[in-house]
């Protein structure tokens, strides 16, 4: 088998690959990350010195991957399957690019700097960045829902890269700033995207682990 990703079963931009990858039926390895073993994050930080997960490796093209986005565009390029995470029409693919770019910058980002301050030592807590992330996540749960007026995915008719990232981004972001009555087509969206067999997957391999997430 070509194909080991290294990830962590709660991480969410781990899940975005792994969606990705269980969408298409793509065999691969896993190879479970932890980062709180100094040996495993020695070996880690020699594979991708910034130390985030996911990281792909590709044996057969001598390759190593970092960044979900580009795992993803990597997978659409070398391993094709049904699903096509960026189109071919160029008008699509922006937006679908544009759209990947708005849940990890605009959503995802102030997911993790709203459960990483629960991380933080005694003292260190950073009220007022946390109150700005939240005000953030309001105004992208109001683009996401005006956006999903065309759906059922967040580009239109088909699934892709956006939809991968808006999985995790969504599902851990109403776990920490809940959607509200006033976004019922996000709602509806996070409600379609769990029931997608991949996303499902996803999630009762991280059932397991849900005990250590913070928020
Ligand atoms: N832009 C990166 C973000 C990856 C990221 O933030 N990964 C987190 C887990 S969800 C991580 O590795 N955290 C470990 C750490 O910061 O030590 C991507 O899209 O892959």
């Amino acid at each position: 088998m070509s194909l080991t990703l290294h990830y962590h079963p709660l991480s969410s931009y781990c899940w975005k690959v792994l969606i990705g990858l269980y969408e298409n039926d793509t065999a691969f390895r896993p190879a479970l990350l932890d980062l709180g073993d100094p040996a495993a994050r020695t070996a880690f930080l020699a594979l991708w010195p910034l130390g985030k997960m996911p990281v792909l490796q590709d044996e057969a093209r001598g390759e190593t991957v970092p960044e979900s986005s580009v795992i993803l565009d990597y997978l659409d390029r070398y391993y094709p399957g049904r699903v096509k995470f960026t189109p071919q029409d160029p008008d699509l693919a922006w937006k679908v690019r544009l759209w990947d770019r708005v849940l990890d910058l605009h959503v995802h980002q102030f997911v993790q700097k709203i459960v990483g301050d629960k991380l933080r030592p005694e003292g260190c807590a950073d009220p007022h960045g946390v109150a700005d992330a939240r005000a953030q996540l309001g105004k992208a749960y109001d683009l996401v829902e005006a956006q999903l007026a065309v759906g059922p995915w967040i580009t239109g008719a088909d699934f892709g890269l956006a939809d991968c990232a808006a999985a995790p981004a969504l599902y851990y972001a109403d776990r920490v700033e809940p959607l509200g009555a006033t976004r019922p087509a996000v709602a509806a969206y996070l409600d379609r995207l769990k029931a997608r067999p991949s996303f499902a997957r996803v999630l009762a391999e991280a059932e397991p682990y849900f005990w250590m997430f913070p928020g």
